[in-house]
């Protein structure tokens, strides 16, 4: 039972892509709250996606509309929408949400 639960949840969890820039302060940023969530066990899957591959970059600007990284992807499992969430504090804010919510 407790596994069928938590293949469930699994299943309905958004599926979390973060696109990034190697240097970039705002990422590291957000990489060292997820470092920390993930500690605590409360973060698992993030797909990670450098821009610096120009198939990501075209990715980040044709599905969020800019290029600015950090920008966290999160696509709703069941409908498939997906939500281009830029800002680091307001990713963090996310993260953290999400992290309690589990
Ligand atoms: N206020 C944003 C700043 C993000 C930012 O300035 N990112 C830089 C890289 S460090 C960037 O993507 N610049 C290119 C652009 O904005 O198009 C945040 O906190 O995430």
């Amino acid at each position: 039972m407790r596994d069928r639960q938590s293949l469930n949840h699994r299943q309905l969890a958004p599926k979390l892509k973060l696109f990034y820039s190697a240097g970039c302060p705002f990422c590291i940023k957000v990489f060292l709250a997820m470092l920390w969530l993930r500690l605590q066990g409360k973060l698992s899957a993030v797909t990670l996606a450098n821009v610096v591959r120009p198939t990501v970059r075209q990715q980040l600007i044709d599905g969020g509309g800019k290029k600015q990284v950090p920008c966290l992807a999160i696509t709703d499992s069941q409908s498939e929408k997906v939500i281009w969430l830029y800002e680091s504090t307001e990713i963090i804010d996310w993260f953290k949400r999400y992290a309690t919510r589990r």
